[in-house]
């Protein structure tokens, strides 16, 4: 299993409950599974403005982040940034419970976008939110399939833009791919 370490002022994680929002950079795709993989390490927050504030590299300060608690309204911040970040686009955002509800507990970054036949994956979901997401919606041209296991092994679902829910997968997810 992998370890979470925590960004400075976050608040260490006693339990699933504690942690707000994990931010994690994709790697990219790999067509040989074979070949060495990378697993980045999720950072995790006590607030969902401080990690859409360190996803988006201080696209969308912490401040404007913070009182942020609606789908709706992460949403909105994400598209005023058009997606961009410092050096990276945010391409997918994970929800605790189905219908995007119980919280956004999750944003994935990339270094680029899913156009052009760029597909990304992120190995290992982390232990804070491992077995946890049960909604998500993806951006920067992405679709994104939820995998069981690490490594996309196991069963999947998808691919979906947006999904309110993965049926049998809810809250056995592991690891995740995005392509456009
Ligand atoms: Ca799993």
């Amino acid at each position: 299993m992998s370890t979470v370490f925590f960004a400075t002022n976050a608040v260490a994680d006693t339990g699933k409950d504690q942690v707000r929002h994990c931010v994690v950079e994709a790697t990219p795709a790999t067509a040989d599974k074979a070949a060495p993989q990378v697993t980045n390490t999720p950072v995790c927050f006590d607030s969902i403005g401080a990690g859409v504030a360190h996803a988006t590299g201080g696209a969308v300060s912490a401040k404007a982040a913070a009182g942020v608690d609606s789908p709706d309204e992460l949403a909105a911040l994400i598209d005023s940034t058009g997606g961009k970040a410092a050096d990276s686009v945010v391409i997918g955002i994970f929800y605790d419970s189905n219908n995007f509800g119980g919280g956004a507990i999750y944003t994935v970054t990339a270094a680029g976008d899913c156009s052009g036949g760029q597909s990304w994956v992120v190995n290992n979901v982390g232990d804070a939110v491992n077995d946890d997401i049960a909604s998500g919606k993806s951006y920067s041209l992405c679709s994104h399939t939820v995998w069981e296991h690490a490594f996309q092994y196991g069963a999947s679902y998808g691919p979906r833009i947006t999904s309110e829910s993965y049926g049998v997968l809810d809250e056995e997810i592991t690891s995740l791919s995005f392509a456009n």
